[in-house]
């Protein structure tokens, strides 16, 4: 892509954007008359398409927030009234209203702004955010706060019907009707998660909006507004009023909450009327907003599921460019499940809401019945299979590292410590790249490794990968792969099914020399870098391949010609894999100089995903460096 080219597409010239470009913070946006916001919006949503085609990014689900957003700066006291954005992949309309339009194109690049909304980015960006379903509680405890303080601030949540199937979310509702404080709930409901959304929920939603209910409100809706009484007798009156419209008893209302809704969230006029007025209100209220993802780009509108998250395209395209992508660890483990599963009829595939992120789509169709996508529910994720094990099913529960923090009691409770027969294939192990700090799936070794019985594999390519799953999968018990996001080296995975055997480790390369050297021990995808510097350096190289069980006997064999160890591994140092080598040194009162490579004790921030190696200095020349001053010193 010419640089000068995107440069322009990204940068808000007042000719394309008269409005827009003067607009650097909601109190400018809160200067335009009323009249002069439906432009504003447009010009907002034009940028939006033309900015993030040029730099990539989250895309659907904010052209879908973009009235939204107007209506809530326009409307709200921000930043002392609180916006609270539910996942934050939808907030890019809002960074734009905050005074970040100008480096939008910087979004999740290295030292660009930051994929989701984030304290330390901006006053406006109320709580951090990335993964889901946070929002209602977050929003309440500010409420709760404020009204301990004696403050008349408002704090609205804005959630999906996606981040809604969260149990997190539902607790949070529950908790809200037992206090009484001013908080909005927005639902934005677009019936789709990442791919559609799932469940009796969004059933229940769908039933709202079916029909002459939904589209006799549409007529309807704006002339029961115009209708409305002068607002010193509005909150008591249109409370009734808006439930005559709406159906009587809904879930929320029996949840304490004052239901208001649906509206359709692309009318800014019904949007601004219908905050305006509920602001008025006291006590917890819930406004269901209908909307539309890719809402204003017909090939997103179309395909909400490709356009989630988008490369770079040209916006004058109705499709999106064709991946050249090498077949990544998802991919391997996608086509390994297909196999499997047709070898293994109690095979059960489970998802928490990540169908395509994690490649089970061919099996989502090959299996339908064998498939659960349970909606962004990770604990329930663990636990289904649990129960799934207990009647003798195999399940498989394909879920990231970073969501697998949600579900990590239901782990150790609910499957190991009951011995149940799951495999857990961790996806988007090590760090992730623009998706940044929140998602980097940094911490899986070290929860896992402390769970006793429990199996922990970690594929150095995509062949290891195929043979790990198998073993994981014959294993009698709980097994875990953690494997990295994108591809590997680039190895066939093959079609067989062989299994390792459990708990030990391959010899890579010996050292030449035979005097005492070093070794190096890798747990997964660093061995490639291993191999390299081990060319430099002379030294030994092993595949662990387990970091649970380890192989005991190999590290002992190593510990006699060796006269230092490196350990390596795409997790953090804090009681990872290398913690575990030095706790059976330790124990078998083995001396011998130890180094452990790995994520640093800090949070690793978003970034292209070669340059965060190289910051955690895992690169070769950083292993090098870091192996020179371990001999050095
Ligand atoms: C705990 C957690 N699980 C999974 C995800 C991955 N994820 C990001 S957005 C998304 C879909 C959200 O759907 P919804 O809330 O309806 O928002 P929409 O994209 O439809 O606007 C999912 C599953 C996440 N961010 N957090």
């Amino acid at each position: 892509m010419n640089n000068n080219l995107s440069k322009k597409y990204m940068l808000c010239d007042p000719k394309t954007y008269p409005h827009l470009c003067k607009i650097d913070s909601p109190q400018d946006l809160r200067l335009l008359a009323r009249d002069q916001l439906q432009a504003a919006n447009d010009e907002l949503r034009e940028f939006l398409i033309n900015s993030i085609a040029h730099c990539g990014g989250h895309f659907a689900a904010g052209l879908g927030t973009v009235e939204l957003t107007i209506a809530l700066h326009y409307l709200f006291d921000t930043p002392s009234d609180k916006i609270i954005w539910d996942v934050g992949h939808q907030a890019y309309p809002h960074k734009v209203l905050t005074g970040r339009k100008e480096i939008l194109h910087s979004i999740r690049q290295t030292n660009g702004l930051h994929p989701f909304p984030s304290r330390s980015e901006s006053e406006y960006d109320a709580f951090g955010v990335g993964h889901s379903s946070t929002s209602i509680s977050a929003a309440l405890g500010m409420a709760v706060a404020a009204k301990a303080k004696g403050d008349d601030r408002r704090f609205v949540a804005v959630i999906g019907d996606g981040a809604m199937t969260a149990g997190l979310a539902f607790e949070a509702l529950n908790h809200a009707a037992a206090l009484d404080v001013n908080l909005t709930v927005i639902l934005n409901d677009n019936d789709m998660s990442i791919s559609e959304n799932v469940g009796g929920f969004r059933n229940y939603l769908a039933k709202i909006l079916s029909g002459k209910f939904y589209s006799g409100f549409k007529e309807s809706g704006k002339k029961a507004l115009q209708n409305m009484p002068k607002i010193t007798r509005w909150a008591h009156r249109v409370e009734e009023h808006l439930k005559g419209m709406v159906m009587p008893g809904t879930l929320f209302e029996e949840l304490g909450f004052n239901y208001i809704g649906p509206i359709d969230g692309h009318d800014l006029d019904v949007l601004l009327t219908m905050i305006g007025n509920i602001k008025r209100l006291t006590g917890p209220q819930i406004l269901h907003v209908v909307t539309r993802k890719g809402k204003g780009f017909s090939p997103a509108e179309k395909d909400p599921i490709a356009y989630h998250a988008v490369p770079i395209f040209d916006p004058k395209e109705t499709r999106l460019p064709a991946s050249k992508k090498k077949v990544t660890y998802s991919n391997v483990f996608g086509k390994w499940l297909c196999d499997m599963a047709e070898k293994e009829e109690k095979l059960m595939a489970i998802t928490p809401a990540m169908r395509e992120g994690s490649d089970l789509i061919a099996f989502s169709k090959k299996y339908e019945n064998r498939y659960f996508d349970v909606g962004i529910a990770e604990q329930h994720a663990v636990t289904i299979a649990a129960g799934m094990a207990c009647e003798g099913l195999k399940p498989v529960c394909a879920i990231y590292s970073t969501f697998l923090q949600r579900g990590y009691d239901q782990l150790i409770h609910d499957v190991v410590l009951q011995d149940l027969d799951v495999l857990f294939a961790i996806d988007r192990s090590g760090l992730v790249g623009g998706d940044g700090a929140t998602h980097h799936g940094a911490f899986d070794i070290s929860f896992l490794r402390c769970i006793p019985n429990l199996i922990i594999m970690a594929p150095s390519d995509e062949q290891e990968c195929r043979k790990m799953l198998t073993t994981g999968f014959e294993f009698k018990g709980c097994a875990a792969v953690r494997y990295p996001r994108g591809s590997g080296t680039g190895i066939e995975a093959g079609d067989s099914l062989e299994t390792l055997e459990i708990g030990k480790g391959i010899v890579k390369r010996k050292r030449k020399d035979d005097s005492q050297g070093i070794a190096l021990l890798a747990f997964g995808s660093l061995l490639k870098n291993a191999l390299i510097v081990a060319e430099a350096i002379d030294a030994t190289v092993v595949d662990m391949r387990f970091v649970k069980p380890l192989d005991k006997e190999l590290i002992l064999e190593l510990s006699q010609n060796h006269s230092r160890f490196i350990t390596l591994e795409e997790n953090v140092i804090a009681g990872g894999a290398g913690s575990a080598v030095s706790e059976f040194l330790a124990e078998e009162n083995i001396q011998i100089p130890i180094k452990h490579l790995g994520i640093p004790d800090k949070f690793i921030e978003h970034g292209d995903p070669d340059e965060l190696i190289t910051l955690c200095g895992l690169d070769v020349d950083g292993i090098i460096n870091q192996i020179s001053n371990f001999v050095e010193n």
